[in-house]
């Protein structure tokens, strides 16, 4: 199945949704004459408008329906198979002089890349339907909105970017009519959907994005990676705010008491998983709300980070989906939801690997082929995402619309380590805190194409998605903490310990609740720690452990600290401080000297 269909003719009323900002038509026009469509649908984001295009994308094979009694509104897509997660080494951050890209980033000079990307998009739509797609990331009255079009020749981005974004009208009137407004402007063009020619380039200084050759979703809903947060965190720092890659919860206690928390965790790490997380029985009374599961934008009011959600869905990981592991997350993708690249069994039912019950006796596998449980390949593909709305969550916060965001008591940063970094801790103070998101390391996931398993460092989770130079990003984050009269507490956490056996010594999914206590009470300034080299460190009897299945031994090696691992740890920050060739701010040299100085005693 692809996307490279032909041109579509809409009725009367559909498609025509002309905005009036003259700059915004002097570009469209700019592309149109450049890639020379068949036609130009400008999207309104209406029901009718959708129900065209769910009829015209069944019609030329681009989504398969699934079965409506058990999932309505929802449909099957399949990428390509050599199109199926980000791809860094081809995402470009096309600033003036490559030391604004900074040494974590791929640069290419920006007007060379134009050049390249004019060429391959010259013609590239003939015979294609272009659309131009209006949209607005964050509520509609918060200070940090921003709109952003998106032309594209998928009518996959389309259907998803409705999902992901405000779009349509609304976000028309947001821009409204000043030729000079803050807009972004996103190119995409699948082209012919090949790895030769697919590049994600992103051009901060002149808030444009242009991605070619791509049908994959991270790569072409410009509005999340791309806008969100490579082009969001240059505007942040320019403008004083934060666009981080964190997720954004609530907790409330039995007696009403609520904190919201940001957990900054790799992209396959577990944040739609946490962000939806559901106590176990023990903490009865106690409530987790989602505000968002991948992106924040944080700014600061009355000396404190206030944080708010810029999307309106969730692009989640399927395989490890369930009712065990993430019954929210099963509830919201039950309807109005597109599938990508996940199984599909005889009876139009969606599958698997990780799903509820056992395997069908058949099915058409992630690449359409035919699939048994005795075959080798997998069923889904690792990286399948389902695109649900974030109003199909039965667990969302009530202020996610509240346009000066959320209070945050504390951000937590986290990733895959098999080793040496302990289930929790917490930093002593803000800039240690950000030395210890900034020297974060994680076993590397399906989200991007390339080796799955290798520990890289990954810095507060945006080493892909960091938009300009990592050390002015660091420094950033020393000078935010600076106007912070109330900072939210930093804290680590790693659900991914492994013990000799090579398993989990952490039961992780709802249990994590027990780490977000401890994360809660040491807000509240009631939660016992110990001190140690790292930060604070909880005892075992600081966690509430209570009706959990777990040996004391398992505990005693979650929260330990083996000093040959950290003397390693040590060496591999500086490792990859000076890989970055001199930008680290002095302040996290000091901090990593102060580190390396507590284990020598
Ligand atoms: O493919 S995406 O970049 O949108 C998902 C992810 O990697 O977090
Ligand atoms: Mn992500």
């Amino acid at each position: 199945m692809n996307d490279l269909a032909p041109a579509i003719f809409p009725p009367k009323g559909i498609g025509d949704a002309k905005p009036s900002n003259k700059a915004v038509l002097d570009w469209v026009h700019e592309i149109a004459t450049l890639t020379q469509p068949e036609n130009i649908f400008w999207c309104d984001g209406s029901e009718r408008e959708r129900e065209f295009l769910i009829a015209e994308s069944l019609r030329q094979n681009v989504l398969i329906e699934l079965n409506g009694k058990k999932f309505p509104r929802s449909y099957l897509h399949r990428s390509s198979p050599n199109d199926v997660a980000r791809v860094e080494q081809f995402t470009f951050v096309c600033t003036p002089t490559k030391e604004e890209a900074g040494p974590t980033n791929n640069w290419a000079e920006p007007g060379e890349t134009y050049a390249k990307l004019r060429e391959l998009l010259s013609g590239a739509m003939r015979g294609r339907t272009m659309f131009v797609i209006p949209y607005m990331m964050g509520p509609a009255d918060s200070p940090l909105t921003k709109v952003g079009f998106e032309i594209t020749d998928s009518k996959y981005v389309v259907l998803s970017l409705r999902i992901m974004t405000r779009m349509g009208e609304i976000a028309l009137k947001r821009l409204g009519n000043d030729p000079s407004a803050e807009w972004n402007r996103g190119v995409h063009s699948l082209l012919d959907v090949n790895p030769d020619r697919r590049f994600i380039c992103h051009f901060p200084q002149d808030n444009t994005i242009i991605s070619v050759g791509s049908g994959y979703g991270g790569n072409v809903l410009l509005s999340k990676k791309c806008l969100a947060l490579r082009i969001g965190s240059y505007l942040a720092r320019k403008q004083n705010w934060m666009a981080e890659h964190i997720l954004i919860l609530g907790v409330e206690s039995p007696e009403g008491r609520k904190h919201y928390v940001a957990a900054a965790f790799p992209s396959a790490c577990g944040k739609t998983n946490f962000a939806m997380l559901i106590p176990p029985a023990h903490f009865k009374g106690w409530k987790v709300t989602t505000v968002g599961d991948d992106i924040g934008w944080m700014r600061i009011r009355d000396g404190r980070l206030y944080a708010g959600n810029p999307e309106n869905g969730y692009f989640g990981v399927v395989p490890g989906t369930s009712y065990k592991s993430n019954p929210n997350a099963m509830r919201s993708i039950a309807h109005d939801t597109i599938y990508t690249n996940v199984a599909l069994t005889d009876d139009g039912d969606v599958w698997w690997e990780g799903k509820d019950g056992p395997p069908p006796a058949h099915a058409i596998d992630w690449r359409g082929d035919d699939w048994t449980p005795q075959s080798k390949e997998k069923a889904a593909h690792p990286n399948s995402r389902f695109t649900t709305p974030t109003r199909n969550n039965p667990a969302l916060d009530p202020d996610v619309e509240k346009g000066e965001g959320v209070p945050i008591s504390a951000i937590i940063f986290g990733g895959r380590r098999s080793d040496t970094v302990p289930l929790v801790y917490q930093a002593f103070d803000w800039n240690h805190g950000v030395y210890s998101g900034a020297t974060m390391a994680s076993e590397t996931t399906a989200a991007a194409t390339g080796a799955v398993g290798r520990v890289r460092r990954d810095p507060m989770a945006m080493l892909p998605f960091c938009g300009y130079n990592i050390g002015d990003y660091f420094q950033h984050w020393l000078d935010i903490g600076k106007q912070l009269t109330n900072p939210p507490l930093i804290f680590n956490v790693n659900w991914f310990r492994k013990g000799a056996d090579g398993k989990f010594l952490w039961p992780g999914f709802g249990e994590n609740m027990r780490v977000l206590k401890w994360i809660i009470d040491r807000c509240e300034g009631s939660g016992g720690a110990l001190k140690s080299p790292i930060g604070w460190l909880p005892s075992p009897h600081d966690l509430d452990l209570a009706e959990l299945d777990i040996d004391h031994n398992a505990v005693d090696e979650l929260l330990g600290l083996d000093h040959e691992e950290w003397q390693k740890e040590i060496a591999a920050h500086k490792e990859f401080f000076d890989s970055l060739g001199g930008v680290v701010p002095e302040e996290l040299q000091k901090q990593r000297e102060q580190l390396a100085a507590g284990f020598e005693l």
